[in-house]
């Protein structure tokens, strides 16, 4: 490893796509280590000990065990900006950063439950253990669930091209890392309904900060996920 950071975990996870982006985003280099999340090693639990990926190692304050590692990866873009404060992830006035707080929080829990418990989850993990996919949970949160947490996103872009301003922050990155994850298997919310939101994703989607997870998520999908599914 001879980078300044690593990120344990897997570039499928949404939560690491965003740390990723935030590195990218301040041009710091990292190395990536895989963490299998069915079967986390023992001394991953201990970096990470509520059982999740990603975690950061900032190698410069340690390079073995705990030391230097950061669980959390809203903990860890925090930390990431406090020691590299330039170019900023978060934004400088006050109302605007508690907004970005909250709409990393949006993203992180109930996008996240959605689009990655219940359509990416379901399809991939399925395929990772030689089963079926299970396109009916997918097909319900895609088409119940999903809908109201894209109408209310469509409303916050109100037609611009961030979410905060007119600059790019930690809300934007959080929001598209959880997209993606949808799209990388079942295409984008479909643009006549969401016309906002999905010119967001497509942006996002050909940023340089993303282009680094987005490549290795394709390359790991490419055998499960020939064609995207179509879920409406
Ligand atoms: N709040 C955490 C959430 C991380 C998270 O939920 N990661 C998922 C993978 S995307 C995980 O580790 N799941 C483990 C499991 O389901 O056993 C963060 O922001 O890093």
């Amino acid at each position: 490893m001879t980078a300044p950071y690593i990120l344990y975990g897997s570039p499928l996870s949404p939560f690491q796509r965003k740390a990723e982006a935030v590195l990218a985003l301040k041009g710091l280099d990292y190395d990536c280590v895989a963490i299998n999340i069915m079967a986390m090693p023992d001394w991953y639990l201990e970096i990470s000990p509520l059982a999740r990926i990603p975690a950061l190692r900032d190698m410069s304050i340690g390079t073995e065990g705990t030391a230097g590692t950061i669980a959390d990866s809203s903990a860890m873009c925090g930390y990431l900006e406090k020691k590299c404060p330039q170019p900023s992830a978060y934004p400088d006035d006050p109302f605007l950063y508690g907004r970005a707080l909250w709409l990393e929080e949006y993203a992180d829990s109930v996008l996240a439950m959605n689009g990655g418990g219940g359509v990416f989850r379901p399809i991939i993990f399925s395929a990772m253990t030689g089963k079926e996919p299970d396109l009916e949970t997918a097909r319900k949160t895609w088409n119940e669930k999903l809908p109201p947490l894209w109408d209310y996103l469509e409303g916050q872009l109100d037609g611009g091209k961030y979410f905060l301003g007119d600059k790019l922050s930690i809300a934007d990155i959080s929001i598209a890392a959880q997209l993606m994850q949808t799209d990388l298997i079942a295409g984008p919310p479909d643009p006549a309904q969401w016309p906002a939101l999905t010119a967001f994703l497509e942006a996002m989607n050909a940023h340089d900060i993303f282009q680094r997870n987005l490549t290795a998520c394709n390359k790991m999908l490419a055998k499960m996920v020939p064609e995207k599914f179509d879920l409406s």
